[in-house]
């Protein structure tokens, strides 16, 4: 039995304070809704990590309908060119201005989180740090409930018409929805490197090189963010700077005449690329939105974007449910936003492909080569590749 002061209610509660659970409940709070977000780690480190930069033209716009693209106007950058270098050849795509046209706005992730959450605090929402969700119930019912634990051990219940699952890939909320209908681990990991440096390149640089991929990702004036494909088996140390280097440079055809700026590695983290797709992303009253829907590679730079839209559909149908009575857009939800998400993960396999040489051990190793020769030879004379590619790259 719950004595009254361990019980919190709202209308909805958010577990996330990612892009996903912020951009939600900032639209929530908007319309007057309690709504109470819950998240595990400090203040700080939420407004600290670093993770995506390249926010797509659709997802900009939802920001900017919202109130909420202050900061990524004043000091987001627009971005459209891309790069792809290999060792026997190079060739640019202005990508802004094939397909539909449009540019990214790079803006780091931490940056516009920390935008929402000021906004949300002044819009008068309540976000609970260092608070875990540790259960979900009730799912069925019209009181779902959220058990939590904050720093100091105390264990709470946190009541809400609906429940938002916005707490990532391996957060609760998506080990209570029907498990995901597909799964793929495409074999690779990339060593994530956050530098201090300004960027080497006022392009995203792709190095399709046989040795394995390499990126190059403007962040702001003194971060840069790099890729490099590794061995499932390495860890995080067994690159030391030197090695780092060695490698961007040769992947990336860095020259004297186009060298790599240097500068600390100030972060750095395996990613292993693996897809997960669902064909429902609710469970009763408790529904996904952002990563807890869909496991999706960093190869497009589409899981923020994801997160983003899908937090607009989301906030559209808790606000036609709870102020209008109106249900029909909880219950269309699911297939409102897996088109969004299927063709995300589609285009995300596309660039897996096109990215990575085969792994040695492939059988089809040396068939694959030459598609992927092929597929590149395409892209860089085709009129129309380019344009499903541009189209594709900014799309959401
Ligand atoms: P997040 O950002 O993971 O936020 C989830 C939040 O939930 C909290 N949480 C819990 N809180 C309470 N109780 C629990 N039990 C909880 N479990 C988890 C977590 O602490 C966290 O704060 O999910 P969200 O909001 O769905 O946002 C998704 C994006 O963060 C993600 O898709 C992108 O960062 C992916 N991504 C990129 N996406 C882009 O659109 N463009 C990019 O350029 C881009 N670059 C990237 C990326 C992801 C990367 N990594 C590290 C995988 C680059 C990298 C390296």
């Amino acid at each position: 039995m719950w004595c009254k002061s361990d019980v919190i209610d709202s209308e909805v509660v958010v577990l996330g304070a990612g892009p996903a659970g912020l951009v939600l409940a900032n639209l929530l709070c908007a319309v007057g809704m309690r709504c109470t977000v819950l998240e595990r780690r400090s203040r700080e480190w939420v407004e600290n990590r670093a993770r995506a930069g390249f926010l797509a033209p659709d997802s900009v716009e939802v920001l900017r309908r919202h109130g909420l693209a202050e900061g990524l106007d004043r000091y987001g950058s627009t971005h459209e060119i891309c790069e792809f270098r290999g060792p026997d050849r190079k060739f640019e795509l202005s990508y802004g201005s094939l397909g539909s046209g449009r540019p990214h706005t790079v803006y780091p992730q931490q940056l516009l989180v920390t935008d929402l959450l000021a906004e949300l605090l002044r819009r008068g929402g309540t976000v609970e740090f260092e608070t875990t969700a540790e259960a979900v119930g009730d799912l069925d019912s019209d009181r779902p409930w959220v058990q939590t634990r904050d720093a100091a051990g105390r264990v709470r219940r946190h009541t809400g018409q609906f429940l938002a699952g916005c707490d990532g890939a391996r957060g609760i909320a998506a080990a209570a929805v029907p498990p995901p209908a597909a799964i793929r681990d495409h074999g690779i990991t990339w060593l994530a490197l956050l530098v201090q440096a300004p960027p080497s390149s006022a392009n995203v640089l792709y190095g399709v090189h046989p040795e394995g991929f390499a990126g190059h990702m403007p962040r702001s004036a003194d971060i840069t963010r790099y890729y490099l494909q590794c061995d499932p088996e390495d860890t995080p140390e067994s690159w030391s700077e030197q090695r780092v280097w060695d490698a961007l440079t040769r992947r990336l055809a860095a020259t004297d005449q186009e060298p790599l700026s240097r500068g600390p590695v100030v972060e750095r983290s395996l990613v292993r690329l693996r897809s997960e797709i669902r064909d429902s992303l609710r469970q009763g009253r408790l529904l996904l939105a952002g990563d807890a829907c869909t496991a999706i590679s960093p190869s497009a730079a589409k899981g923020a974007n994801l997160a983003i839209m899908g937090a607009e559909l989301l906030a559209r149908a808790l606000t036609a449910a709870l102020r209008h009575h109106d249900m029909t857009a909880v219950d269309r939800y699911s297939a409102d936003y897996l088109p969004m998400i299927q063709r995300a993960q589609e285009f995300s396999h596309w660039m897996i492909e096109l990215l990575h040489p085969p792994a040695p051990d492939d059988p089809q190793a040396a068939y694959q080569r030459v598609l992927r020769r092929a597929r590149l030879d395409s892209l860089a004379t085709s009129r129309h590749h380019q344009d499903f590619f541009a189209e594709n790259y900014v799309g959401i």
